[in-house]
């Protein structure tokens, strides 16, 4: 029953809360997906989280309200493919530089008529030196940090897929031939097909749906 489950707040395409649910779903851990509006947040998030951010993971005895943790404790309960294999270090500073100099320059070239002093490409630019940190990382091997799929594609691919989504026209042209490679065979795969599925808007009484059954 979705009752008695950890109750997870997200929302469809925010990629914080993508990697979340990639990394529930792939560890089998069944929750109560709550989907919010970003513009309506319902009172039971802003309660368990002041700094309002998807995702949220409650917990019977603690709250998650970082994505990452969300990851881990997920791998921690169940890691069937041993997705913290690999260069751990490796994986945590690309995780870093994802989270912090590739966000800030996607979300500029994401929106660019909100930085009016500088054009659009300067931002994507930007964006692509981490892009070619990644080609370069694909190109020696299949996935970020070792031959397989690792913590590091999960909390990673669905950022380079907003990237990707900005202008699908110029992305397909660019130079990154193997992240896009890795780009698409991940989306293609189950994992990703679930943790994308579109979930209706949750609202206070409600019992959210299942998310090992959506
Ligand atoms: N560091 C947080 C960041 C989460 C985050 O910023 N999520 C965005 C949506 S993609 C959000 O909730 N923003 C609040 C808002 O737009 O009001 C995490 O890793 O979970």
């Amino acid at each position: 029953m979705a009752a008695n489950l950890p109750v997870l707040y997200s929302f469809r395409r925010c990629p914080y809360a993508i990697r979340a649910r990639l990394a529930l779903i792939y560890a089998g851990i069944n929750v109560e997906l709550r989907e919010v509006q970003l513009q309506n947040k319902p009172a039971e998030l802003l309660e368990l989280s002041p700094k309002a951010t998807v995702p949220v993971l409650q917990l019977p005895d603690e709250v998650l309200t970082e994505s990452l943790d969300i990851m881990k404790w997920a791998l921690r309960q169940h890691d069937p493919e041993d997705w913290l294999r690999g260069d751990v270090q490796k994986a945590q500073d690309l995780i870093a530089r994802n989270d912090g100099e590739f966000k800030y320059y996607l979300d500029r070239y994401k929106y660019p008529e909100r930085e009016p002093d500088h054009p659009q490409t300067y931002f994507r630019e930007q964006a692509e030196l981490f892009l070619n940190a990644l080609e370069g990382c694909l190109s020696v091997q299949e996935y970020l940090c070792a031959e397989y799929f690792t913590l590091a594609d999960a909390a990673i691919l669905p950022f380079i897929r907003q990237f990707a989504a900005v202008d699908a026209e110029w992305f397909i042209h660019s130079k990154f031939e193997q992240v896009r490679n890795w780009l698409d065979r991940s989306l293609q795969s189950s994992l990703f097909t679930k943790g994308l599925q579109k979930y209706p808007v949750w609202h206070t009484g409600e019992v959210g749906r299942e998310l090992l059954e959506l």
